[in-house]
């Protein structure tokens, strides 16, 4: 298994599952007044240990990683931006450079600054050039350091969390106008943002990251099923990608497994045997391959902005890792345009609603790594695996 030259192998992290005391967002502001279940407190204190963090990922062998920068940092009162916090970013991204690590940034992963979210967050038309002037300032402060960029992650994820099943803030169930707003504001600030990345760095490469969850049909013999399955798909995850497509320059993708759909079950998790994550996600390597080959028909360049596993005893990640690679390449063969594969996530995290209970990190909060990261580093170092790779963790 080979890969092509300069391939990114990296790892994924965002701002407030990781930093810690991130006081002025919406999400500290819910889980302090217990309207979420699970305080995030310090996190992995990445705020303060980043260089720990960069550490970490040359110990493993990456070259590259995608962290967020937080807007509730940058801009904690509206219009008053923060000149420390931009300059820890900007320190950060330095120190990335000089290690050899490309960083891909994200602008904005599901957090907002509280004085955001009481005037109506992503669901108010203003929340677009509130964007644009916070991306701005940070596009000012770090251009010359970084090429990849990603405006908005999974917009789609976070609409249906915020305002179809309210678990997540605004916690507003059953919102549909909230949604679709969402979606729509999403895919405005997206292409206001890109261009003013084109505009501050011609050769940046600017993207979303979509969450692509395969929709598949339960009972693949059933027209119901088939009907239920291709409609959800469109309208969950198709259209941000059509209305967005003219101003991605390369299409993200966090990819972690499918969901199947049929009548008179919605939605259900797959029947039978199939290995299934600590979160119960059902392990569907195939499903990358497909997913991968499906974006390749845009004819732009696909990177992997997420792809992992939940496992807190390192048992299933190693040959989930090797698995997912192997599809890549299948992919890269049939001609997919395949540039870099980021591991979620380099540490256990905050996994929002679900607190510290899901461990989807290379290594402990502690900064300890899991054999599994070794196993990572092997790949990434070798821009591929030998075949006794392949063959100990039987991937074909
Ligand atoms: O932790 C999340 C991340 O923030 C967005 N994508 C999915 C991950 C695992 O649930």
């Amino acid at each position: 298994m080979s890969f092509p030259d300069g391939f990114l192998w990296g790892a994924a992290t965002a701002a407030h599952q990781i930093e810690g005391n991130n006081v002025h967002s919406d999400w500290w502001q819910a889980e302090q007044t217990g309207r979420l279940p699970h305080p995030s407190g310090s996190a992995c204190d990445s705020w303060n240990r980043w260089r720990d963090d960069i550490r970490l990922l040359s110990e493993i062998g990456l070259n590259a990683y995608r962290l967020s920068i937080e807007w509730a940092r940058v801009e904690p009162y509206a219009g008053r931006f923060d000149r420390v916090a931009l300059d820890r970013y900007r320190a950060q991204l330095e120190a990335l450079r000089r290690a050899g690590i490309e960083p891909l940034v994200t602008l904005h992963h599901f957090t907002n600054p509280r004085w955001l979210a009481e005037r109506g967050g992503w669901s108010n038309p203003d929340v677009v050039p509130r964007f644009v002037e916070y991306a701005g300032r940070v596009i000012d402060q770090v251009k010359d350091l970084v090429r990849w960029w990603v405006t908005i992650n999974e917009p789609s994820i976070l609409a249906f969390k915020s305002y179809i099943e309210g678990a997540w803030p605004p916690q507003e169930p059953g919102n549909l106008r909230g949604y679709v707003r969402l979606l729509r504001h999403a895919a405005r600030g997206h292409v206001r943002v890109s261009r003013l990345l084109r505009r501050a760095r011609p050769d940046a490469m600017v993207s979303m990251a979509f969450a692509i969850w395969p929709l598949q049909a339960l009972r693949p013999w059933s027209p119901i099923d088939q009907a239920m399955a291709f409609v959800g798909d469109w309208l969950w995850q198709g259209r941000v990608i059509r209305r967005t497509l003219p101003a991605l320059d390369w299409i993200g993708l966090n990819y972690y497994s499918r969901t199947l759909v049929g009548w008179p079950r919605p939605s259900t998790t797959p029947p039978g045997s199939r290995e299934r994550t600590d979160f119960g996600w059902e392990i569907y390597p195939e499903g990358l391959y497909a997913v991968l080959r499906r974006l390749g028909r845009f004819k732009k360049p696909v990177l992997i902005t997420e792809n992992g596993i939940a496992d807190a005893d390192d048992d299933q990640r190693p040959a989930y890792i090797v698995a997912h690679a192997r599809q890549m390449q299948r992919a890269i063969e049939d001609g997919v345009d395949l540039r870099g594969y980021m591991h979620w996530s380099l540490l256990d995290n905050f996994e929002w609603a679900e607190g510290y209970e899901q461990h989807f990190g290379l290594a402990t909060r502690d900064r300890v790594l899991r054999p599994s990261a070794r196993l990572y580093g092997r790949i990434a170092r070798a821009n591929g695996a030998a075949d006794d790779l392949l063959g100990t963790f039987s991937v074909t």
